[in-house]
């Protein structure tokens, strides 16, 4: 039993009034309504306890001084804490370093192999972007019907990636393809950016990059799972969804988000695996060379479009003429637009998340919820384009 100072002091007093120690117990165990065991054991307790004394209430020196003992204590931990924090946090600035070190190599090229067998060899390359994953859609949202919820996201990413390997198998039947290039193209998730998006995802940001990472390897690995296919290269652009900056950061936007650390993160699992090759560095624009072509990729926000006329292809293709000053490419990659777009340079990636009000907001043509695919064929480039469609 727990006795209290109160009735400690009246067991003491009784003890002391009692004239025999048997009489004591007897009487202390009547006045504080317990039994004589219980007041000999409390007695023997604190004959033990003899040489180290209870602070009393009254000593407010010894008081004070374990006051100042127990808050030496503290600081020590507290001091040892940070340490460890530090620790901790400079192992993974190393551990991110040597992550980011490897997904900044630029990616093999993808060669040509078939020089004399006459077999028309191609790269089956495909897009996915605007999964934003943890973000709810409710019917009657827009005239358009359309639903989505982090059950219906994890099916369409399953789907994304059936399709793109049942249309690897559909076009072998003509071209040999040992190659593919998955894009992952940014907002894959939609954060918090907005005060409106904490109302309506289903996750904060850390929570859904914990759900995305197992779903996107299994993706990757049904593709693996195809013996036929040599060598997959992921080229990774963060999208604007993924910062956690209220702002988009230009210079260090890849820093800044949550997406680049996805990635950083997918490529670990595939460390040491060469059938799998990440190229992730910090600039918001990815290239790479499939055959004689070069493939410029970047999520699309770096172009402002207010609805004019003539749709978004407009001022992407303004963009994609002063981009090809930097660096002449082939074939241009985007998402964030929302909607599939294939005029045979450039590509507009449609959305995952398919028709909501920021669609609508920003004027998209309606469309079904889809991806990019297209064959690029080693001789004659882009052909057989379609999209994958990715609900039920
Ligand atoms: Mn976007």
């Amino acid at each position: 039993m727990k006795w209290s100072p109160e009735q400690i002091k009246v067991v003491r007093a009784e003890l002391a009034r009692a004239p025999s120690k048997m009489e004591g117990y007897r009487r202390a165990a009547l006045a504080t309504d317990t039994t004589e065991t219980a007041v000999r054991c409390l007695m023997q307790r604190i004959e033990a306890s003899k040489g180290r004394p209870e602070p009393s209430e009254n000593d407010s020196t010894l008081r004070s001084a374990l006051a100042k003992y127990s808050d030496a204590l503290s600081l020590r931990a507290e001091a040892s804490k940070i340490k460890t924090l530090e620790r901790d946090l400079d192992a993974l600035r190393q551990a991110m370093d040597i992550l980011a070190a490897a997904t900044e190599r630029p990616l093999p090229p993808i060669k040509r192999r078939e020089l004399k067998s006459g077999m028309r060899e191609a790269t089956a390359v495909a897009m996915l972007s605007d999964v934003h994953s943890e973000e709810h859609v409710r019917l009657g949202e827009t005239p358009v019907p359309n639903e989505y919820n982090p059950a219906i996201a994890e099916r369409s990413i399953a789907r994304f990636f059936a399709g793109y390997r049942w249309l690897i198998d559909f076009h072998r039947s003509a071209f040999q393809i040992r190659d593919v290039v998955l894009w992952l193209g940014g907002d894959l998730m939609s954060g918090h950016i907005h005060e409106e998006l904490k109302e309506h995802t289903a996750t904060p940001p850390i929570e859904t990059l914990l759900w995305l990472r197992p779903r996107l390897a299994a993706g990757i690995d049904s593709l693996l799972a195809d013996p036929k296919i040599e060598r997959i290269s992921i080229p990774c652009s963060y999208g604007n969804h993924g910062r956690n900056t209220a702002k988009p950061f230009r210079a260090l936007g890849a820093t800044h988000s949550y997406e680049w650390l996805l990635y950083q993160w997918l490529a670990s699992i595939y460390e040491g695996n060469p059938r799998v090759q990440f190229l992730a560095d910090r600039s918001a624009h990815q290239y790479m060379r499939v055959y004689e072509w070069d493939l410029h990729f970047h999520h699309g926000d770096e172009t402002n479009y207010q609805g004019g006329v003539g749709g978004v292809t407009i001022p992407l293709s303004k963009s994609v003429a002063q981009w090809d000053k930097a660096k002449r490419c082939h074939y241009h990659h985007f998402g964030h637009w929302h909607q599939y777009i294939d005029v045979g340079r450039m590509t507009v990636n449609g959305s995952v998340i398919g028709y909501n009000a920021y669609a609508m907001s920003i004027k998209a043509e309606p469309e079904p919820p889809q991806q990019a695919f297209y064959i690029l064929d080693s001789k004659r480039g882009k052909t057989c384009k379609c999209p994958i469609w990715v609900r039920e």
